[in-house]
Formats: structure tokens, sequence, C-alpha cells
């Protein structure tokens, strides 16, 4: 990726000065008593406290997430706001909008395709609806560790898929984190392969993860995520799959009994800037916003592996029953599921398969 040095430079600057502005916010590790759906009511949307204004702005960026304002992701667009504020002295102020007020994944990127949006954050699986080689990031058990995950999104494949997206409108500037998916359900504790028989699990909106689903026995059913919440609670599903960070700081312990740490797969996020808008940036701020989206990115990433390693036993506090699944039964799902991997690899470009699966092995290899 092009670094601009005097811009990288400012942008470092301007994080820890972020770093110390930011002391005493929102504690996100105990915010999700808050509301009924883990949400800090007393949090404006698009109306986060900064010097700066809109209307001074030459360039305003409305940046819109899926999850609540509790969740490291919020955190990291906060810190976006705050490095591309500073560094443009104001002149590029972002509004930031969470818990999908602007909408689902798909709908933010549709968005940003027209221009009527500038900036969202998506799990990675939507995107298949747009780019379908974005598909094999949705394999099943394909990356050994969050490490290798990141070395290779990072490399040439990664920067292959993030290219990928201008054709449709999207620039990628930074891969974050979501992490590694786990189960919760209403029905039964879930330990081995089998224990996917007959629930109904809401799902993203990817055809990787339907068939992946049904393969191991289970009644997959797409659903944006915002719905997601009271379908737990009226019963349209029984169980979702999302990494810990979420199903907590959500609050889905109240609407589910039990949580399994499967593992099943490793879900990326993308920070995306309309095209139209990052075209109409003049060259120096087009540095900015894309060193911000890599500088948030990497305190995103490591907040959100810290609470996803660490917030098992305040789940358990509130009540859900923690079901441990072991490295077998792993592998007997990832066995179950194989099939899918390789029947979706068939239908993508077979060159960027092997380079993505070359990809893996060298990352492995590297951080050995
Ligand atoms: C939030 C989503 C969420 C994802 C999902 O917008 O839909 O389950 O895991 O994080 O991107």
């Amino acid at each position: 990726m092009k670094k601009n040095k005097l811009f990288t430079g400012l942008a470092s600057l301007a994080l820890v000065a972020g770093l110390v502005a930011c002391g005493g916010e929102d504690d996100a590790s105990n915010g999700a008593d808050d509301g009924a759906n883990g949400e800090n009511e007393s949090d404006t949307n698009g109306d986060e406290a900064s010097e700066y204004s809109s209307a001074e702005a030459s360039y305003v960026i409305e940046a819109g997430i899926g999850l609540n304002n509790q969740h490291p992701q919020y955190e990291g667009l906060l810190r976006f706001k705050e490095i591309v504020e500073e560094s443009t002295d104001g002149d590029v102020y972002v509004e930031t909008y969470h818990s999908s007020t602007l909408g689902d994944d798909r709908q933010m990127m549709e968005a940003l395709q027209l221009g009527s949006q500038e900036v969202t954050i998506p799990s990675t699986a939507p995107i298949t609806n747009f780019v379908e080689e974005y598909a094999i990031l949705d394999f099943p058990f394909l990356f050994p560790n969050e490490e290798v995950a990141m070395e290779v999104l990072n490399g040439e494949v990664g920067d292959r898929l993030l290219d990928a997206l201008e054709d449709q409108e999207m620039v990628g500037l930074a891969w974050w984190e979501n992490g590694y998916r786990d189960l919760t359900n209403s029905v039964q504790p879930v330990a081995t392969a089998e224990d996917f028989e007959g629930l109904t699990l809401r799902t993203m909106e990817n055809e990787v993860h339907l068939e992946a689903f049904s393969e191991l026995g289970a009644n997959p059913t797409p659903m944006a995520f915002g719905e997601l919440f009271t379908g737990m609670q009226q019963g349209t599903v029984d169980g979702q799959e999302n990494p810990l960070a979420t199903i907590y700081l959500e609050g889905y312990y109240e609407v589910q009994d039990h949580y399994s740490d499967t593992n099943h797969v490793y879900s990326p996020f993308v920070f995306l800037m309309s095209k139209q808008f990052y075209d109409g940036l003049p060259d120096n701020y087009q540095e900015i916003v894309r060193d911000a989206a890599q500088d948030a990115g990497e305190f995103q990433i490591e907040e959100n592996r810290r609470q996803n390693n660490e917030l098992l036993d305040s789940l358990i506090d509130e009540g859900m029953e923690y079901t441990e699944v072991t490295d077998e039964a792993r592998e007997e799902m990832a066995e179950i599921v194989q099939p899918v991997n390789d029947s979706f690899a068939e239908k993508l470009d077979q060159d960027f398969v092997e380079q993505f699966y070359d990809a893996i092995e060298e990352a492995e290899q590297n951080l050995e």
C-alpha cells in the first residue's frame, strides 16, 4: 500500500493526541447493561463531541456501521474521525452513526455506490453480493489464526480483493477485524456437529454460510443484522453466530441461552469509502483518509481481539450457558463443510484461489 511519509507522520501525531483526548470516554467493557439491546441510549447518533463542526468543513463524511456504540468497531470509527479532523484542521468532518441507523451492511454499501453515504465498515460476507471473489473469506475453518488472516489480507491477495471494489464504485481503504464467529442458540447446548441438527439459525446474506450450515443439518435463514435481536426475541430464529464481543456487547444473552466457541469462520471487516467521494478529494486528503483508516484499524483490531478474548466470563455472569467445543469436534465440522468450500472454490477464478491458498501457507511459515 502506498504511504506518504508526511501524512503518515501527521496521522500518528494525531493518534497520540487522540489517545490522550480519548481517556475517560465510554467504557465499553461494562456498557452492555445500559440498554435493552446493549446500547448506550445517551449517545446521539451522528453527533459525537468534536471541536470541529460540519458547517465549517469543506467535506463531510457520513460514516455508518451496523454494530452499536459499545463495540470496538465504533471506537475505531471515532479514532478515524479524530485523526481525519485533526489532520485536516476540521476541513474534513466525520459524522458517525452506529446501530444500523443508516441501514444494514448491504444497504449502506448501496448508498456508497450512489454517493449518498461516504463510509461504512461491513463484514466481508455481504460483499460477495457485489464481488464474488469475497466468498473465499467465508470458507469455514480457512484461516488457522487471526495473525495469518491479517498477514494474508494485508498482502497481495488482500490488495486484489480491495482493488476489485472499484468497479463497484467503492474504495477499500483498510482491513479491520470482526473475528472468529461462535454460535449461540436457545434450544440446546452445541458441542459437536450433530448438535446443529434442526436449529433455525440466522446467517449473514451469503451463499457460503447458507450452504455450510445446511450441510451441518441446521436451517439457515439469511437476515439483516439490524433485525437479529428482535428475530431471536420473537423466536423467528433459534440462534445466530457472531464473534464473542458482538454477542456480549449487543446483549444477546437476554434472548439466548447457550453459547459455544465453535470458531467456525474468521470474519474480517473492510473499511469502505464511496469512490465518487474519494475521487473528489484532493490528493493530500486522499492520503489522510487512507492512513487514518489504516491507523484507526490497527487500534480497532487490538481492542477487538482483547474483547473477543476477555468477555467469556462476563457472558457467563449474564447467565449464558457455555459449551466448550473441542478441536476434535471442530475437525469433524470442518470435514462436513469441506465439500461446500470445494464447490465454491471451483466457481471462482482459479488463479485467484491458488494465489489465496499459497498466501495462507506462506503467512503460516512466516509467522511460525
Ligand atoms: C454489523 C455486521 C455484523 C456481522 C453480522 O453490521 O451481520 O452478523 O457479523 O458485525 O457486519
